[in-house]
């Protein structure tokens, strides 16, 4: 197939769910081409059948905000035709899905016929979505798509109670490159971070207010008091002031190290003791993931998505959001109990495994192919 892939092509979780299948599917033979503002963080220059179509939006003064959508549904279009594209795939509904609605009636009109397929990551509908002037777009969008999927049933339940969509839903959950995550190096990490032995709490996301990540730092200070440990930090985001202050407050920071915005994440999560993911809400948690599939049990709280993959007692430990106090208890639990940790370390492996992209990858292929015939049938009808 000839597929185009529009994404946010930055560190958050939908980029990098949207590159990973573009490339996935590029290995297994299809043409994919990524039609973004800038190269998707993941992007693979080494794989023949991948290709990249910048959006660029001219800078017009005449405009206080340049119109971004209207630029990237005329590159579609362009595409669209060049490349001879059988199906368009946008991450995202805003503005991915209305500008795919947009690029698909123009080629419609030009006599070309290109379904398009909406993923739903989370954001755009648990967050930005219900903003009232998004809201009547985001709907129209959703409901115009040939196909929509979400990446859990609870985004899936998200989205039918806040959003009047009338069509089919599909769950293709995230996905992980098992391999990716075995038989990291951990000498060095270990080394620089935890030299006396020390235990290593992780968290890694965008410092975004929905992550909590003042709860990581809560949590931490309340289990250091107890075992000596670390906490390392990944990522990077606009409450990072906030909780370099809160560890000013609490006395952690020598303790606590920034790591910023990691390319090779897997070395950090392969000495992880236990994963911190406090979220307010989480559609998925592809970071949760991350660190199951490297052996690493979870401690988050049990909203949205999570509890999809995070299984309480075998996986890891979920608590209520805010809760850090049950976090904390629940970290020390696993730190103090070698057979637990053993017996988690395992569960939350073979709980990632069953989210192995030579699991999921068929689940979007199968829904292409449907996509594409059902569409051809439609046109001949
Ligand atoms: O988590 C973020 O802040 C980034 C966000 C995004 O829109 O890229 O991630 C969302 O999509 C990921 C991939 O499907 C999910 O794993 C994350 O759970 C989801 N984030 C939220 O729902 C907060």
């Amino acid at each position: 197939m000839r597929i185009g892939i529009v994404c946010y092509p930055t560190f958050g979780g939908s980029g990098v769910v949207a590159t990973e299948l573009g490339k996935e599917l590029a290995l297994e033979g299809h043409q994919v081409h990524f039609i973004t503002y800038d190269l998707p963080v993941r992007f693979d220059h080494f794989i023949s059948n991948l290709h990249y179509h910048e959006v660029r939006v001219s800078d017009y003064p005449l405009f206080d905000y340049q119109p971004y959508e209207l630029v990237l549904a005329s590159r579609m279009v362009d595409v669209v035709k060049h490349e001879n594209l059988d199906l368009l795939h946008v991450h995202y509904a805003i503005p991915h899905a209305s500008a795919a609605y947009m690029a698909r009636e123009i080629l419609r009109s030009q006599g070309i016929n290109i379904p398009f397929v909406t993923t739903l990551h989370g954001t755009d509908i648990t967050l930005v979505g219900k903003d009232a002037s998004f809201e009547p777009v985001i709907t129209f969008a959703i409901n115009q798509s040939d196909a929509v999927t979400a990446v859990s049933e609870s985004l899936k339940r998200d989205t039918y109670e806040h959003f009047d969509v009338t069509r089919n839903i599909d769950v293709i959950p995230n996905f992980i490159d098992i391999a990716r995550y075995e038989g990291c190096s951990t000498e060095g990490v270990m080394k620089a971070f935890s030299p006396n032995g020390e235990r290593i709490l992780f968290h890694a996301s965008n410092f975004r207010p929905v992550k909590r990540v003042e709860d990581v730092v809560k949590v931490f200070s309340l289990v250091r008091n107890e075992i000596p440990s670390k906490l390392l930090l990944a990522g990077d985001g606009p409450d990072r002031p906030k909780i370099e202050a809160l560890c000013r407050e609490l006395g952690t920071c020598k303790d606590v190290h920034f790591l910023g915005k990691l390319k090779h994440i897997e070395e950090v999560y392969s000495v992880a003791d236990a994963f911190l993911l406090p979220s307010e809400t989480e559609s998925f948690g592809l970071a949760a993931l991350e660190a199951m599939a490297s052996h690493v049990p979870v401690i988050s709280s049990n909203t949205g998505g999570i509890p999809e993959i995070n299984i309480h007692g075998e996986t890891g430990f979920l608590s209520n959001v805010g809760d850090v106090e049950d976090m904390a208890q629940n970290t020390l639990k696993l730190l103090r109990n070698d057979a637990l940790m053993e017996s988690m370390k395992k569960g939350a492996f073979k709980k990632a495994k069953t989210f192995s992209k030579e699991n999921i990858i068929p689940l979007y292929e199968d829904l292409y192919r449907k996509v594409i015939e059902e569409s051809a049938r439609a046109i001949r009808s």
